[in-house]
């Protein structure tokens, strides 16, 4: 269990039912994470933590309507409810998760001009959160996803995660999907496709 490392994603209450960007279903998974925090030997979060006038809003694009796409220096970008502004009650992890036990909390989306839906890379794909480098400094080899949304924040941590080297399972029942045109069966058979595997 020491080379192992739960990471519970974006478990916050905007995307839970009556938050900005609510996921279908969310809070249901808030008993099961808290279950597999005890019983994992090292857990660290990630907190989807954006500025005000963030780039991925589409308040921020004059005439853009929330999920419409634009294109972005590096490609295409879906724009969003404003959602989890930094300090907000809606940036603050579901009430019920006992989070006290992770080892590290990583925040993500906080460069106004860039969206991080994965928790090693922003969306340019080329800008590391540092969480790589943490994991394999500390020894952890193998790691296990839970948390929102299935098919964004947790598809491209869990792609992001075999391709650099971690062993890498998906809890498909600690997860629920915001299911956006058809992109939660893309991103699980995505993710099935790169090694990922799916329980
Ligand atoms: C997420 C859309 C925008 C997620 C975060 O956590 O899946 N989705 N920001
Ligand atoms: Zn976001």
């Amino acid at each position: 269990m020491d080379r192992q490392a739960l990471i519970v994603i974006d478990l916050q209450n905007d995307f839970c039912p009556g938050g900005a960007l609510p996921v279908a279903g969310g809070h249901e998974i808030v008993p099961l994470v808290n279950e597999l925090i005890q019983r994992f030997d090292h857990v660290m979060l990630t907190q989807d933590w954006h500025p005000a006038g963030h780039s991925s809003f589409a308040s921020t694009h004059p005439g853009k309507q929330p999920f419409e796409t634009v294109q972005m220096p590096y490609g295409g970008q879906t724009l969003w409810p404003d959602h989890c502004i930094q300090g907000s009650n809606g940036a603050a992890f579901h009430p019920a998760l006992k989070w006290t036990k992770a080892e590290m909390v990583i925040r993500k989306g906080f460069r106004t001009a860039i969206d991080s839906y994965s928790a090693f890379f922003e969306n340019d794909h080329a800008t590391p959160t540092g969480l790589a480098g943490y994991l394999r400094e500390r020894g952890i080899e193998e790691l296990t996803l839970v948390g929102l949304a299935t098919d964004y924040c947790v598809a491209y941590s869990a792609l992001d995660a075999v391709q650099q080297g971690f062993h890498t399972t998906v809890r498909l029942d600690a997860c629920r999907a915001i299911d956006l045109g058809g992109s939660l069966k893309q991103m699980t058979e995505t993710m099935r496709e790169a090694g990922v595997r799916l329980v």
